[in-house]
């Protein structure tokens, strides 16, 4: 132990002195420039960085922010929010966008607009009370990691102690078991008195079934409680509203307002733009209005969209089930509308599609039936589409046709169940329970079978059978909850393998071991068998959520869909994904869709070979580069050349369309470069650059193995060309600069600044092994500059300077900014986004400095996201950029595979590893193309040991790579494989020892791979 930490404070020290004290000795910074050079980073503050560290636990306010996805990849957005109860409830097919800046990075506790949860019951001496696990409890704990929740409760006094484990089935390479729209809960009690206690647990749901849809629909919802192979289960459906019987024939319907009056009559108008009457039709200079009746309508385009007002209807009572009304103009919430008010309270609203034409809209309003109510009409809004028109408002018991279309094809129509792994209690033993719960806002009943207005609110429970339990005894109670919302406009995925929620409530059950046995070896391999530090692997994982969450869609036809955050930006966009790197690592088959149905499929220009940034036809530079980087990955990542081989044709065309736009083969970009800054960089950058360069690297090795040696020989020239004439003209002595006449292109551009992002194709370069695009002493003096002029241990003073157009990061807060100019005047109109902080590049640049060494200042902005994104500020699974969520993010995994030197190729069964984290005992989680395991390395003495063991799957290998410390001579390398030796040679380059098998071996789970590496002498 002693000579480990030895190791690591020697390291961490060495480390120092080259980064603060080694470099720029005599060039002076500009005196404005804010970023200290001393990042304040104390020795204790290193060493903890390095620490293996303990299991986070958060508590008390903390818990407060905390929403982790428990959703199946692309089945949603479903939160385990920090005490145990769900949130967000995002399953219904509409994702709302989350804002950005100062928008999304604020502190909030995630909503939970769906009744649900569960209830500890307690039996004793002839009483019953039900306890729900949520906040109210004594002392709340969260020790959650994605993907497993972890929500623990315990109270003085209270005899029993809960721990609830909630996850969706998380398998790495098995995307459709770990996208299934369903949640498992394990719910343990465990008796911490001295007296027998008698427990049981009690489970509720609302029926959610038409979410959004509701207040507009004549539907009613359904909920059966039903006994199947053996479990019991609550479904939630919702079904047309039969046609009224005979005996409740529809009343005669009454008009409330049909607008043909000289006047708005008893109607209270307030402001200018309703004027004084009714309009007659479409009024100047606007598009034409149709759909109304007769001759007159609300229309508040009086004087344009500019003139606000409202209309207010007088009291009236509901005396029908429906209101119908027709409705057209602008789609503003809350500032374009119609809203039905009843004791002053909004109760319902609707607002226009942003088209002139009235159509019909209709509110359920059964609920209300004999309440007095008014009507409000209200134009609020004075941009594009700013009025709203309205006619021939009526109560009536039959709703007019409305513009939703029928029940079954509503994107919120489905089914939802909560399902108990076994029996559950008789209804009558529920209901003594029942009596015991807290007052509630949603009615909750046991009844078997039950049909009900859609509009109102009531949720269904099961309770499991009491348990006796002695003490120290425990027991644990599987629940699962399954939702079935199949109609997104493409399609769902899940919806090719289930008919209903039932049906994957089911799947889930009877899979219910492998499904729970796979989800928790992975968790435990990438947690328990590491010596990664827990907050870093905490935090490296924790983006991986992101797939679990709105951002991400999985079609019906088997492509994978995304937005670049909750809601917003849309088009799995090319530049954005560039920097994510872990689905393509744990769930390669989502990542080849991408590229075979949007980059090479939609996307691809088959007449030029662009690929449209969007799925559209618009380029973007980076993202032309990163799809040729991405092709190589998914490439590398299967277990034979058939992706390759399907794709090269266009693989070879799209890198073509990017030496098209280098134009004299010179191996510089120097035209208009559209990127992931929304902005177009003009003029040779080594932030394209690179990411070119890198590109002909991939293009080179791929063309290599098709064969094609004119096409690998062309892209190795233009490499080396520009290779050469990028560090002559762009290298300014610290860093690369960006040649641009600023008289000609005064904008957006950064010059002379230094750009975090300068490097990124390098370090895309080592995560596909394709070595130095540049001399590596350029680069080592790029990034140890990246690292100076760009970090700060507070953005506060920076961003005081120079305020950012959204804030990612607070006054006092660690952040690296995208952009700065250390050496030359500050550039105000210089690249967009210059002065914000964004994880994705945060994580991109630490990714590369631990691939160059730089493992300190790496984990240094590692951990400075980390305690951005603490609970106690934000929730730490949702780091944001535009939206939640943020695709970008998920470059952490490119921290991950750096920290290992993880280096695979699956059709040529290559694997290696050069741990850059105390190499001298390492050991962490990895992926293959078809298994995946745990790696580990040991340095004693004259030996270093190497061992791949298979947890999952199946692994080819015939050639292994590892690094051996400076002067140490191998006289012997030995390889056994499953406990037998296998026959290999080696060399040695440069401290790299390169072994090749005699023959391929294919390894399965639980089988073992042991290589030593003897060196000479004592
Ligand atoms: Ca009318
Ligand atoms: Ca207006
Ligand atoms: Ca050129």
């Amino acid at each position: 132990m002693g000579n480990f930490w030895m190791t690591v404070i020697g390291l961490a020290v060495c480390s120092f002195h080259v980064t603060f004290h080694g470099t720029a000795e005599g060039i002076e910074i500009r005196p404005g420039h804010v970023i200290p050079v001393d990042k304040k980073l104390s020795q204790d503050a290193v060493q903890r960085l390095f620490e293996r560290g303990q299991h986070e636990v958060y508590r008390g306010k903390e818990l407060e922010t905390i929403g982790m996805p428990v959703s199946g990849i692309a089945t949603g957005q479903l939160y385990l929010r920090g005490d145990g109860t769900l949130g967000v409830w995002q399953i219904f097919n509409r994702h709302v966008f989350s804002g950005y800046g100062r928008d999304n990075y604020r502190t909030y506790r995630p909503d939970s607009p769906v009744d649900s949860g569960f209830a500890v019951v307690l039996e004793k001496d002839g009483k019953v009370v039900a306890k729900p696990l949520n906040q109210d409890f004594g002392i709340v704990e969260f020790a959650g990691e994605y993907p497993i929740g972890i929500v623990r409760y315990r109270e003085k006094g209270f005899p029993v102690e809960i721990e609830t484990e909630a996850f969706s089935p998380f398998i790495p390479l098995n995307a459709k078991d770990s996208a299934l729209p369903a949640t498992l809960f394990h719910v343990t009690l465990e008796n911490t008195s001295q007296d027998t206690v008698v427990v049981s647990v009690l489970g509720w749901l609302e029926n959610a079934v038409c979410f959004h849809s509701a207040k507009a629909v004549n539907a009613n919802r359904r909920t059966r409680i039903i006994d199947q192979k053996g479990q019991t289960l609550i479904v939630h459906t919702a079904e047309e509203a039969p046609q009224l019987s005979r005996a409740a024939a529809p009343r005669e319907k009454t008009i409330l307002a049909n607008f043909e009056g000289e006047d708005y009559g008893r109607w209270r108008v307030a402001g200018k733009a309703f004027g004084k009457a009714p309009a007659r039709g479409t009024l100047a200079s606007q598009q034409k209005v149709s759909g109304f009746q007769g001759e007159g309508l609300v229309n508040t385009f009086l004087g344009g969209d500019r003139p606000h007002g409202t209309l207010t209807s007088p009291r009236f009572t509901i005396n029908r089930r429906f209101i119908n009304f027709l409705i057209g103009g602008g789609n503003h919430a809350g500032t374009t509308c119609i809203n039905l008010l009843i004791d002053d309270k909004i109760v319902r609203t609707a607002t226009g599609k942003n088209n002139e034409k009235l159509e019909w809209y209709f509110w359920n309003v059964q609920e209300f039936e004999g309440k007095t109510a008014q009507i409000e009409i209200v134009d609020r809004f004075s941009g594009g589409w700013g009025h709203i028109n309205i006619d021939q408002i009526e109560l009536s018991d039959e709703p007019q046709k409305g513009p939703m279309g029928p029940l079954d094809e509503l994107a919120d129509y489905g089914s939802m169940v909560l399902a108990l792994s076994k029996k559950g209690t008789s209804p009558r033993g529920i209901r003594k329970l029942l009596a015991s719960l807290d007052d509630r806002d949603v009615e909750i009943h046991t009844q078997q079978d039950v049909t009900y207005p859609v509009t109102k609110r009531q949720s269904a429970v099961l309770a499991t059978r009491s348990v006796e339990l002695a003490p120290c005894d425990k027991c644990t109670f599987i629940f699962v909850l399954a939702w079935f919302f199949p109609n997104h406009p493409n399609g769902r995925e899940y919806a090719a393998r289930f008919d209903s929620a039932v049906e994957v409530a089911h799947y889930v059950s009877d899979n219910y071991d492998r499904l729970t046995g796979d989800t928790k070896n992975w968790h435990h391999t990438f947690y328990e068998d590491s010596t990664i530090p827990r907050w870093l692997l905490f935090r490296l994982h924790s983006t991986v959520c992101n797939l679990a969450t709105g951002t991400c869609q999985w079609w019906k036809n088997g492509r994978f869909w995304a937005w670049e955050g909750v809601g917003c930006c849309r088009g799995t966009c090319t530049h954005v994904w560039n920097y994510a790197h872990a689905p393509a690592r744990l769930f390669p088959e989502l990542e080849r869709s991408a590229r075979e149905m949007q980059d090479f499929g939609e996307g691809f220009d088959p007449g030029n070979g662009l690929v449209g940034f969007r799925s559209n036809r618009a380029y973007a530079a980076d993202g032309q580069c990163g799809s040729v980087l991405k092709a190589y990955r998914e490439h590398q990542m299967s277990a034979d050349n058939s992706f390759l081989k399907r794709n090269w044709p266009r693989i070879k065309k799209v890198l073509e369309f990017s030496i098209s736009r280098d134009g004299d083969d010179d191996g510089l970009i120097e035209d208009s470069q559209h990127n992931t800054y929304d902005i177009n960089f003009e003029g040779p950058n080594t932030f394209v650059g690179s990411l070119y360069l890198a590109a002909l690297r991939a293009g080179e090795e791929m063309a290599k193995e098709m064969g094609d040696e004119r096409f690998a020989n062309r892209c190795r020239k233009i490499f080396e060309s520009g290779r050469h004439l990028t560090v002559r003209r762009l290298w300014d002595g610290e860093y690369f600069i960006q040649l641009v006449d600023l008289k000609k292109h005064p904008k957006h551009q950064y010059a002379k600044g230094c750009l975090s992002d300068q490097l990124f194709g390098q370090g895309w370069a080592h995560q596909l092994g394709l070595g130095y695009i540049y001399p590596p002493r350029y680069i080592n003096g790029a990034l140890r500059s990246i690292w100076k002029y760009n970090w700060t241990p507070d953005i506060g003073p920076y961003n005081a300077a120079h305020e950012p157009e959204r804030w990612f990061a607070r006054e006092g807060e660690q952040g690296l900014f995208t952009c700065t100019w250390p050496k030359s005047p500050y550039l105000a109109a210089g690249v967009r986004y210059k002065n914000e902080v964004w994880t994705g590049i945060e994580y991109q640049v630490a990714g590369h400095m631990v691939w160059e060494g730089m493992v300190t200042e790496a984990l240094a902005i590692c951990h400075g996201i980390h305690e951005r994104y603490d609970p106690a500020k934000h929730n730490p699974f949702n780091e944001v950029e535009c939206g939640d969520h943020y695709a970008r993010a998920m470059a952490s995994w490119g921290v991950y595979t750096a920290l290992a030197g993880y280096e695979y190729h699956g059709p040529k069964c290559h694997l290696g590893f050069a741990p850059r984290l105390r190499p001298e005992n390492f050991r962490a989680a990895f992926t293959a193309a078809e298994g995946w395991g745990t790696f580990s390395q040991r340095r004693d003495g004259r030996m270093q040991r190497e061992r791949i063991e298979l947890r999952r799957g199946r692994l080819s290998l015939k050639s292994l790579a590892f690094v051996v410390p400076e002067a140490f001579w191998p006289v012997k390398v030995s390889v056994t494989a499953a406990g037998k030796p296998i026959e290999s040679n080696y060399k040695l380059t440069n401290g790299r020892v390169e072994i090749t098998l005699s023959k391929r071996l294919t390894f399965f789970e639980n089988q073992t791979l042991d290589v030593t590496i003897e060196r000479r002498g004592r």
